[in-house]
């Protein structure tokens, strides 16, 4: 497949819709169209202005019939989604006047695109980076207000400068180590303000903070785990259920009623969270429930978030210190439920944010909800505070990335030769490169690409 071919594709999904858009791009893009489209004012858009719509018919060049009504833009390179000229063609949105239009396009000289061609021509053309690409698509498939807002701040290059800041960082300590320069370790000022193992230490800090950003970047596309634990009777499943606004799991008076870890999803606040209720923890003889509140522990060990419950009806219970114990090394939030009944439980001694609830009444549950969400977002916990998050992709070249400045620091230390320094920062480059797309193999491409929608 060419990359000088003009290509085409419908944009809009399948299906009946009151417009569908087909997008043609290359550099005869408006040439091809003009052969199939007539304006009704006259004239040729050959001889448009770029950036203008114009109405008319699109005709088979065949036998003269009429195919659709339909609205043409014309955008002329560079100013273009694709930097190459893009003409697009608002059709109605079903399938026979979009596929036959895209059928005349394809008799016309545009051939059809493979998924994302158009956004990978954006990058091969210079446009944006691999990073900015994937951004694209995060953007397509955002569902809450905080991935739109993460793959916007991508977009617009937030996590390209960062990995860009490190690459230069590294490429002058790199150049410093190339001509001979050698980063005394006594405290003689150097070009970067210290020792070659004090900047390579601090390009180090900087990966890890990139690394960090993982974690958000899971929740962005899963949802933070957000798990209730709680004594047996406390009002989980009640809790659970008065998130959710609906009967999801089975609340009775029985302590040791859910016996199993049950999921559902939901957006808080405009964050997706994974909501986990599980069975009650506490010692028992019963075999169902053993292994029940076995999995209750598992599950507070991948809670990016656990909501300790307690009753707040009844006084302190050995119980409750030990959920409070299992979780005191998380994320957490402490739920005092039933704050409809009057309050016996005495002071409770940790220092994790606290909320009082109540699972019949509706009280207090805005207050968790805002918790939650703000834990997420703003607190930092989850390197948030930047907006952008790495993907797995990323997180693969990061790693090796750092394996390869702390050989850097390995080798310095030990006072080894710099080429052999020099050899380790180039390895590190080369995988903060392959994240931007600085170098890249047509298997990284393809592999970023085939993920993508056709049409964009
Ligand atoms: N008054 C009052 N009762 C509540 C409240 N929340 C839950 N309950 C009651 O407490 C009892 C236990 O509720 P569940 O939600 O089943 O408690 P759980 O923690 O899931 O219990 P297990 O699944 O057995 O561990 C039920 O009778 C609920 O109606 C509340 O806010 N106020
Ligand atoms: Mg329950």
């Amino acid at each position: 497949m060419s990359e000088q071919d003009t290509i085409c594709a419908v944009s809009t999904p399948v299906g009946e819709g009151g417009i569908g858009i087909i997008r043609v791009s290359g550099r005869e893009a408006i040439e091809i169209a003009a052969r199939l489209f007539r304006p009704k004012q006259g004239g040729d858009i050959r001889a448009a202005k770029s950036h203008r719509i114009h109405y008319g018919h699109i005709i088979d060049p065949e036998d003269g019939e009429m195919v659709d009504e339909v609205l043409l833009s014309v955008m002329r390179a560079p100013a273009t989604y694709t930097r190459e000229d893009v003409v697009e063609v608002n059709c109605h949105g079903g399938l026979a006047p979009l596929w036959r239009t895209v059928r005349l396009l394809n008799a016309a000289g545009a051939r059809q695109a493979e998924p994302g061609e158009f956004t990978k021509r954006a990058f091969m053309n210079g446009r944006i980076d691999l990073v900015q690409a994937e951004a694209v698509m995060d953007l397509i498939r955002a569902r809450t207000e905080l991935s739109l807002r993460a793959a916007n701040e991508q977009l617009k290059g937030g996590l390209s400068q960062r990995i860009d800041s490190v690459r230069e960082q590294l490429v002058s300590i790199l150049a410093g180590v190339e001509a001979g320069i050698d980063f005394p370790e006594e405290d003689i000022e150097t070009p970067s303000g210290g020792t070659l193992r004090d900047a390579l230490q601090r390009t180090l800090e900087d990966v890890d903070q990139l690394l960090r950003s993982h974690t958000f970047g899971r929740i962005l596309r899963e949802g933070a785990a957000v798990t209730i634990v709680g004594r047996p009777n406390v009002g989980k499943s009640s809790l659970m259920n008065a998130l959710l606004r609906q009967d999801r799991a089975i609340v009775t008076a029985i302590p040791g009623t859910t016996r199993d870890v049950i999921e559902e999803s939901l957006n808080i606040a405009g964050v997706m969270v994974r909501i986990i209720d599980t069975a009650g923890i506490r010692e028992t003889h019963d075999m169902v429930e053993t292994e029940g509140v076995k999995r209750s522990l598992a599950a507070i060990e991948d809670a990016d978030i656990a909501i300790a419950v307690l009753d707040g009806s009844v006084p302190l219970h050995d119980g409750d210190n030990r959920v409070l114990r299992e979780v005191s090394g998380k994320n957490r939030i402490i739920v005092i439920n039933k704050a409809d009944l009057p309050r016996r439980i005495g002071p409770i001694n940790d220092k994790a944010q606290k909320v009082e609830v109540s699972c019949a009444s509706g009280v207090g549950l805005d207050m968790l909800r805002e918790m939650i969400a703000g834990m997420i977002t703003k607190d930092g916990t989850f390197a948030a505070e930047h907006g952008w998050a790495v993907n797995e992709r990323h997180q693969r070249e990061l790693a090796l990335t750092r394996a390869a400045v702390e050989r850097a620091l390995e080798t310095a230390g030990m006072g080894l030769s710099p080429e052999l320094i020099a050899l380790d920062l180039r390895d590190a480059l080369d995988h903060l490169g392959m994240i931007i797309g600085a170098t890249y193999t047509d298997d990284i491409l393809e592999r970023i690409f085939n993920d993508f929608c056709i049409g964009k």
